[in-house]
């Protein structure tokens, strides 16, 4: 890990960043202040596969608007751009537990109310989340799961828990994602663990099983796994559902299941960066994307659950939220405080060894 990547999980953990101080404020810093003019020009950062196909092309043509789009496959790619600063992005969409770190290293502005007139079509569930109590940082973009996508042709018993990824059966025949917290997340699942845990002794438990698992797979893979889980060369594969959904479109006999050991559930949310050079056209597509009709559009598209209730009552593939019995299986991924650092270092042997 890097000297800037430890200082910055130390800075997201509240403990001292030597040699680091908060910028200096900005006009922009207050909510309640008007923005200005409309920019001719915006900078996305988000997701791949996360938009509709027209969701970025029609707030171009109404608004006038040229956007700079540009596509990520993780968090941690998110992250070490992010912190690089200056990264010239107005939007981005972490997930939820990465907010205390970008918050509180002073890489996010805060949204500005005023301009967001649609914020209405959030469902109650999705509004003032714990993770942004004030709706200081966020407007929720798409809620999923991971759970484990795999090829119903080639593959004769399903799998239905995180254990196969140990089946030397299925060797080079398998992938689990390029992200440290998913994958490592889904070991601490499989010995029956809290998702975020912290404890040492599991730690180093899911780390051997990650390890094991490992000698099975074909690749650390994320998104990207979809065409090779459509052309059969990757046979079962840990994946978010929404990607599960879009190769299954292409493939019908891609199946997608939540593990019955439990697994996690996340929200991705916009966020306005603090340096954002286009802060008027920033919320007017934060606006957009809130209309009911652009957000069921993305969700059909994407495959993933839209926190826009007025949105999903629109969308030919609704995506509905987990019951109470299926939440009981799902954790939300959490901000590990200053066990961020253990867990990117076990992540890393993990990788290397
Ligand atoms: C990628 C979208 C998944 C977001 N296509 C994971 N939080």
């Amino acid at each position: 890990m890097t000297t800037s990547r430890r200082a910055f999980l130390a800075a997201a953990a509240g403990l001292a960043l030597p040699g680091c101080r908060r910028a200096t404020p900005r006009a922009d810093d207050d909510p309640a202040a008007p923005l200005g003019p409309l920019e001719r020009e915006l900078a996305i950062y988000n997701w791949s596969d996360y938009v509709g196909s027209d969701t970025i092309a029609g707030f171009e043509r109404e608004f006038g608007v040229r956007v700079t789009y540009d596509t990520y496959e993780s968090n941690e790619e998110l992250l070490a751009k992010l912190q690089t600063g200056a990264s010239g992005y107005d939007l981005a969409v972490p997930s939820s537990y990465l907010l205390p770190a970008l918050s509180g290293s002073g890489l996010l502005g805060p949204v500005h109310p005023r301009y967001l007139t649609n914020l209405g079509n959030i469902a109650p569930l999705f509004r003032h989340p714990p993770y942004d109590p004030a709706e200081t940082w966020t407007v929720p973009w798409q809620w999923g799961v991971t759970g484990i996508a795999w090829r119903r042709d080639l593959v004769a018993q399903p799998p239905d828990g995180w254990e196969v990824f140990l089946d030397a059966r299925w060797k080079n025949r398998m992938t689990m994602m390029d992200d440290g917290r998913e994958v490592i997340g889904a070991m601490l699942k499989y010995r029956g663990r809290p998702l975020n845990d912290t404890d040492a002794a599991s730690l180093s438990a899911a780390k051997a099983d990650a390890e094991r698992a490992r000698a099975n797979l074909r690749a650390y893979k994320s998104a990207t796994v979809k065409g090779d889980l459509i052309a059969g060369d990757v046979w079962i594969a840990q994946l978010w559902n929404g990607d599960a959904a879009q190769a299954a479109r292409e493939q019908p006999a891609i199946g997608f299941v939540v593990p019955r050991q439990g697994a996690a559930i996340w929200t991705d949310s916009f966020v306005m960066l603090r340096e954002a050079p286009h802060p008027r056209a920033a919320h007017e597509f934060l606006n957009y994307v809130l209309r009911p009709e652009v957000a069921a559009a993305a969700s059909d598209a994407t495959g993933y659950g839209s926190p826009n209730a007025a949105g999903a009552a629109l969308q030919r593939r609704p995506v509905p939220y987990p019951t109470a019995e299926e939440r009981a299986r799902l954790e939300y991924f959490a901000d590990l405080g200053a066990a961020a650092m253990t867990w990117d270092r076990i992540w890393t042997e993990i990788k290397s060894a």
